[in-house]
């Protein structure tokens, strides 16, 4: 096995790349790092070698579409090329993991720029765990000098919350920090929820970082709308033939390391928010509503279908 794909896979399952998009980046990365290094043949082996690395990496989180998707098409740039040569398909992983990563770059600026026109001055929003989207929604609308405040919950166990509190300060503003148990307290300060998405399936059902969902719930008690900002390429296809999305479980040292052995932890890495608690996803096609996501998706990305 190459051994920046299984340094990588390693770093990801130890959480060193947090968050959907970041995941994903880190595994482009590691399939670009393999062929430059590849020392394989013939397209034969080099497709084996990019099969194993696939295998490895789609074990490292279970709950990242996103990562499964560029790596899928990637893949299949070289499968579907006529070409025999090792050196020129190692080049086609090359040119295609930073097309790949240009198109992840460009959603990312349009869906700050469609949810930063949500953001009004004076406005307080609500976020949960850490999205570089929503980070960057958040920047994009400080950037278009709107003055606005951030209320973080602190995101039990692995505190990414801490990431994006530290982020809202580093930009001026007015930030806020809350453990998870607080978020009913305090969402009749907000005037809205921004989180991001680990997954999105063909319901149009979210599923991101656990407790989520409950803060979903209680800005619907609390008539706030709740936004989910999300590029389209975290849908999962399987979903659509009948799969469940699969919710990583991590370790129950996360949580308690002496935990008194007969004790059950659980530590669910995500939950899923039902589509009818979410407001609006903020796509890089637009605002669209949970129930059209999956036709969006089938129409700017109808490869993501092929099996
Ligand atoms: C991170 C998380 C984020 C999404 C979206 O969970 O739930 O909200 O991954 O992030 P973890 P982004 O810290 O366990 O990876 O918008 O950066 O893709």
């Amino acid at each position: 096995m190459n051994e920046t794909v299984r340094v990588t896979a390693e770093q990801i399952r130890r959480l060193q790349f947090q968050g959907a998009r970041n995941v994903a980046i880190a595994a482009i990365k590691a399939l670009q790092a393999l062929a430059e290094a590849t020392k394989a043949q013939t397209r034969k082996d080099f497709i084996a070698e990019l099969c194993d690395a696939r295998a490895l990496l789609f074990a490292s989180r279970e709950t990242e579409p996103l990562m499964r998707n560029a790596v899928r098409w990637i893949i299949t740039q070289v499968e579907d090329s006529d070409e025999r040569k090792v050196v020129e398909l190692a080049h086609l992983v090359t040119v295609s993991s930073e097309n790949f990563q240009k198109n992840l770059a460009a959603s990312k600026e349009r869906i700050a720029e469609i949810g930063a026109k949500r953001i009004w001055n004076g406005s307080t929003i609500l976020t949960h765990c850490h999205s570089s989207t929503a980070t960057h929604v958040l920047w994009k609308a400080k950037d278009e000098g709107k003055t606005f405040n951030v209320i973080c919950t602190e995101t039990r166990p692995a505190f990414q919350g801490r990431i994006s509190a530290k982020e809202m300060i580093s930009l001026g503003v007015k930030t806020t920090f809350i453990v998870d148990s607080a978020a009913r307290s305090f969402m009749h300060d907000a005037d809205m929820v921004i989180v991001g998405a680990d997954a999105i399936t063909s319901e149009g059902n979210v599923v991101n970082k656990i407790g989520t969902a409950a803060i979903a719930l209680l800005a619907h008690e609390a008539r706030k709308p709740f936004y989910v900002v999300s590029e389209l390429l975290k849908f999962d296809p399987a979903t659509l033939y009948g799969e469940y999305e699969k919710i990583e479980e991590r370790s129950r040292d996360e949580i308690w390391k002496e935990a008194p052995a007969e004790l059950t932890v659980r530590n669910p890495a995500f939950d899923v928010t039902p589509r009818d608690l979410i407001h609006g996803i903020i796509c890089e096609e637009g605002i669209v509503s949970p129930q059209s996501v999956a036709e969006v998706i089938h129409r700017v990305y109808p490869w993501v279908f092929d099996s």
